[in-house]
């Protein structure tokens, strides 16, 4: 089904207006793409119907544009979704569905499969990863394929481009991911925030959530930024506009998830009007299903290209549009150190997700959101004190189901597994036979696990809730064994999330070290997750066990604390960590390793 379409260009350029002329040889006249893209964001804008933010620069673009409402990422975490929509194919077709597989072993592109960049070029394009998009802006230009693609753009904005040359370029705009930061001129209420019902109703939950949305306030300011940098340049009107999610939010059941959080994002395509094709009304809403790789193959076709052979994304618009498919589809392998694999098929109404490793838990251990999703660590401990209550308990069971059927109209937040249900039976059976068609027509690469995992995942180790990215944690000698090699790119620290009412707090840690340690105790809030103070804390050189402690104060709620060691190999030992109010008696919790 993806080889169905590839017509001529000539028929293309002689339907579109000003390509007639770009055929003519007057390049000057072909519209120029850019694509504003947002870190982790789901359809979280005034214009898509959330009156808890203001976003006024966007909700104007898509007054001006067409939006969607029905587009879906193909991976729910940032490599592999960028991998797909870089190339305009299933990251599982292309071997880029594991989460940053490419960094310890580089691998080029399956023969014939090309970057939209590359095809930009060939059509006389010049392609910018944007890094100051506007004036005063910086933003980092994310990449992040999981295949080696040299020179994927020719420069770092559009302003470089010779004379007379169109671009393709790409605004990569962070604000979205975590880590959070209040907007704080108008901050979202966590009050106000509705929480699905997966949640708990927890302050943290509230306010990690309201955080996010802050970080779509922020987003929006700056992407009118941009909007008014092309004003002033005069490229306001020779400019197509996408503007998207890489995939949806850094939440709960968001990114790293195939559920709506995590795989429907935002899109927005404007385009002035001498370049409008036919049937394209400003101002609409449009909720036709799309994959958020028909995103590569459309902004080709909108500026006369036709797409590769192999591209699998579907021209949604221009007079060469593909229909609208019955089914979209998306897949999540393994998201740094977490193994899993799940596959989902989704129309417009219907989503079957089926987890290839039921056995596993959906709570799986990962650094990083462990140690960075403060709602994450709540749903944790209210699990483990027995007052974890409703739909939010389904997180915390041992294993999955295989397949989870959802009605995505009656069942927005899909709690309510309809897999079993007799009187979806068939819906069920059609849906497993959409999806196992896709496996194979797709060629899907997941069919194999990945085995080693990159070694960079080796020094990611947890004991009882203590977590490393740079070191070996294990329980030893009736004690929590801290083996720091040296190696790799991070500061050698163990965290531990940890929620909590803040305040004028107390930790009291029993150490052991042959050497002596000049260490760093660390905290953070949800508003702060980065970090909100340190202190020191000396360690002597001794076999003995010695309790050390630390006074700090953490405002708002408590989210973590870290131990940071030196650089440099070292071995210690943590017997005991005690948590404590100041001037109360009392333990707010205890890790006890003995
Ligand atoms: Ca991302």
């Amino acid at each position: 089904m993806w080889a169905m379409r590839r017509r001529s260009f000539l028929q293309i350029s002689s339907a579109l207006p000003g390509l007639a002329a770009a055929a003519c040889g007057s390049p000057e006249r072909r519209p120029n793409v850019l694509w504003i893209l947002a870190e982790d964001f789901s359809p979280d804008l005034g214009c898509y119907g959330n009156e808890l933010v203001r976003t006024p620069n966007i909700d104007r673009l898509a007054a001006e544009g067409v939006r969607y409402t029905q587009c879906i990422c193909t991976a729910p975490v940032c490599s592999a979704a960028r991998s797909a929509l870089m190339t305009g194919m299933f990251q599982t077709s292309i071997g880029a569905h594991n989460h940053r597989s490419y960094r310890d072993r580089p691998r080029d592109l399956p023969a014939g499969v090309e970057t939209v960049t590359d095809c930009f070029r060939r059509a006389g394009y010049f392609t910018a990863n944007c890094r100051t998009p506007a004036p005063g802006l910086r933003v980092g230009g994310k990449t992040d394929f999981n295949y080696r693609v040299e020179n994927p753009f020719d420069g770092s904005d559009w302003g470089e481009r010779p004379e007379g040359a169109p671009f393709y370029a790409q605004v990569n705009f962070p604000e979205t991911h975590r880590k959070f930061r209040r907007f704080e001129e108008a901050p979202v209420n966590p009050d106000d925030v509705p929480l699905p019902a997966f949640y708990p109703d927890h302050p943290v939950v509230r306010e990690d959530i309201a955080l996010y949305l802050d970080t779509a306030q922020h987003l929006d300011a700056k992407v009118g930024k941009v909007i008014q940098r092309l004003k002033d340049e005069g490229l306001y009107d020779q400019t197509i506009i996408f503007f998207f999610g890489d995939h949806g939010q850094a939440l709960h059941r968001g990114k790293q998830w195939l559920y709506e959080q995590g795989i429907l994002i935002p899109l927005i395509v404007r385009i002035p009007e001498q370049f409008q094709p036919p049937g394209y009304e400003p101002g609409t809403v449009d909720g036709q299903l799309l994959q958020h790789i028909d995103i590569t193959a459309t902004s080709l076709h909108l500026v006369g290209e036709t797409p590769p052979e192999l591209m699998q994304g579907r021209v949604f618009m221009g007079p060469d549009a593909e229909p609208e498919p019955d089914y979209a589809f998306s897949a999540r392998d393994r998201c740094d150190e977490t193994v899993d694999r799940i596959r989902c098929v989704r129309d417009r109404r219907w989503k079957l997700i089926r987890n290839f490793l039921p056995d596993r838990p959906y709570a799986q251990r990962n650094h990083y959101k462990d140690t960075s999703y403060p709602a994450l660590q709540v749903m944790r401990q209210l699990h483990a004190s027995g007052q974890l209550t409703g739909a939010a308990t389904q997180w915390m069971a041992p294993t999955r189901p295989e397949y989870e059927l959802y009605d995505l109209q009656s069942d927005p937040d899909e709690v309510n597994n309809l897999a079993d249900s007799p009187e979806h039976a068939e819906r069920l059976a059609r849906l497993q036979a959409r999806l196992a068609g896709w496996v194979e027509e797709a060629n899907d690469h997941g069919r194999e696990l990945e085995d080693p995992l990159p070694a960079e995942y080796d020094l990611r180790t947890m004991v009882a809730g203590w977590f490393t990215n740079n070191g070996l944690l294990s329980k030893s000698e009736r004690a929590l064994r801290l083996e720091w090699t040296g190696q790799g790119r991070r500061p050698q620290e163990v965290v531990v999330p940890w929620v909590e009412t803040g305040g004028q707090l107390r930790l009291e840690l029993e150490l052991r070290s042959d050497a002596p340690q000049d260490l760093k105790v660390r905290w953070g809030n949800p508003a702060q997750m980065g970090g909100l103070g340190e202190s020191d804390l000396a360690l002597a050189a001794d076999t003995n066990w010695q309790t050390v402690a630390v006074d700090f104060d953490c405002e708002g709620w408590l989210a973590w604390f870290s131990i940071r060691f030196p650089a440099g190999a070292s071995v210690a030992y943590c017997r005991r960590a005690t948590l404590r109010r100041r001037g109360q008696s009392g333990v707010l919790q205890e890790w006890q390793f003995a």
